[in-house]
C-alpha cells in the first residue's frame, strides 16, 4: 500500500468514527462522574453500579461516564469541576470538601459513631441528618444525594502503635481538612496533610511515618508496601459524600429525578456490603503479599486513652465547625443515642 493509499485510508476511518460519535452524542445524554480512587475502589464500585442503574432505568438514553482518579485531578480539582458544572456528579471526602464545607468536619471526629456499622449507616441516612448537611452543600452550589461508608479506617506506620505516646514525633499523613491535623496532634503526632496521590512516594522516602486509610485503600493504593504496622483502632469510619452540581440538579425533569433517587437507593444498599467485603478480602491479600506485616489491634483498655485524648477535638469542635457545626454535632449524637439501643453488635 502507497504513502497516498494509508493517508486516504486514516482519513475515512476518522471521519466516519467522528460521524459516528457525533450522532451519537446527539442521541444520548451524558452524565459525567468523577471518583477520587481508583477503578476498582469502592468508589468505582459505586459510580459503576449508579452507571448501570441510570443506563437501565433511561432505557439507554443517559450515559453514565465515569472518570476514576487520576484522570481529571485531586480531590480539590474535582470538587472545582462540579462547581463550575464541567462535571454532574462526584466523590467529596469530608477530608478534603471539609476546607470547603467545615461544619462535614463533623464525620470526621473520632470516637463519635458506634463501634456497629449498620447503627453508623442508618445515623446518616436518617432524613433529618441527610437534610441538614444537604442545606449546607446547597449553600456552596452542591446537592448532597447520599453519604457512604467506605469502612473503619486504619493506622499504617513504621512503628507500633499502642498509646498516644507512640504517635509522638510521628510524621503522619492525613487528609486535607483542617480538622484532623487537630485530631492527631491531639494523640501527639506531627501530621502532614497530602493529597491521595502523593502519599505512597511520601512513606517510601521516608517524609512521613504513617498515614490512615481503610484497608481496601491501603491494598490498592500498596501503602503495606511501604508501611511495617496495621493498626486498627476504631476511631472513625471513612466517609464519602455523594454529590452533583446544584444547578444541574434543579434543572432534572420529573422523570430523571426518579431515576436519580431510585439509582442512588438501589447503589447505598449494594455498596454497604460491597465494602465490607472489599475491606475483609483485601486484608486477607494484603497478609498474603506481605506476611511480615504486623496488625495490632487495640483492646478496650489500650484504646482508652486515645478516646480521652480525642475528647478534646470533640469538645472544640466550634474552632473548626462553627456554630453550624456543633448542631450538625448535636443532631448526630441525638441521632446515635435513638438508634444504637437497637444494635446486636459484638465487636
Ligand atoms: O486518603 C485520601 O485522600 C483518600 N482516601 C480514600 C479511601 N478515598 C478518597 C480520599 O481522597
Amino acid at each position: 500500500m502507497n504513502w497516498k493509499r494509508i493517508r486516504r485510508l486514516v482519513l475515512t476511518t476518522l471521519i466516519l468514527w467522528g460521524l459516528g460519535g457525533c450522532a451519537q452524542t446527539q442521541d444520548v445524554e451524558i452524565w459525567r462522574f468523577a471518583i477520587e480512587e481508583t477503578s476498582g475502589s469502592v468508589q468505582d464500585v459505586y459510580a459503576q453500579t449508579f452507571k448501570e442503574s441510570i443506563e437501565r432505568r433511561s432505557e439507554g438514553t443517559i450515559e453514565v461516564k465515569v472518570y476514576p482518579y487520576g484522570t481529571l485531578g485531586t480531590s480539590d480539582q474535582l470538587t472545582e469541576l462540579l462547581h463550575n458544572g464541567t462535571l454532574e456528579f462526584a466523590m467529596a471526602s469530608p477530608g478534603h470538601i471539609g476546607k470547603l464545607i467545615p461544619e462535614v468536619q463533623v464525620l470526621l471526629l473520632h470516637y463519635l459513631f458506634t463501634p456497629d456499622e449498620e447503627v453508623n449507616r442508618q445515623v446518616l441516612n436518617s432524613e433529618k441528618v441527610l437534610s441538614a448537611f444537604d442545606a449546607l452543600y446547597s449553600a456552596k452550589g452542591f446537592k448532597l444525594l447520599g453519604i457512604i461508608s467506605e469502612g473503619w479506617q486504619v493506622w499504617t506506620a513504621d512503628r507500633p502503635i499502642r498509646t498516644p505516646a507512640d504517635f509522638s514525633g510521628l510524621k503522619f499523613r492525613v487528609m486535607t481538612s483542617p480538622l484532623l491535623l487537630n485530631a492527631y496532634s491531639a494523640y501527639g503526632a506531627s501530621p502532614t496533610p497530602l493529597a491521595y496521590s502523593e502519599v505512597y512516594s511520601a512513606l517510601q522516602l521516608k517524609m512521613v511515618d504513617g498515614q490512615v486509610n481503610p484497608i481496601f485503600a491501603i491494598e490498592e493504593m500498596s501503602f503495606y508496601e511501604v508501611s511495617d504496622y496495621l493498626i486498627f483502632a476504631y476511631e472513625s469510619p471513612f466517609y464519602a459524600t455523594v454529590i452533583s452540581n446544584r444547578e444541574f440538579y434543579d434543572s432534572l425533569d420529573e422523570a430523571r429525578q426518579k431515576w436519580l433517587d431510585e439509582a442512588i437507593t438501589e447503589t447505598d444498599e449494594i455498596i454497604f456490603r460491597k465494602q465490607q467485603k472489599f475491606n475483609k478480602e483485601r486484608l486477607d491479600l494484603i497478609l498474603e503479599k506481605r506476611p511480615e506485616i504486623e496488625v495490632i489491634e487495640l483492646n478496650s483498655t489500650e484504646l482508652q486513652p486515645f478516646r480521652e485524648a480525642s475528647q478534646q477535638v470533640l469538645e472544640r469542635f466550634e474552632d473548626y465547625g462553627g456554630s453550624g457545626g456543633v448542631e450538625m454535632l448535636r443532631l448526630i449524637q441525638a441521632e446515635v443515642e435513638r438508634l444504637q439501643h437497637k444494635s446486636h453488635f459484638k465487636p
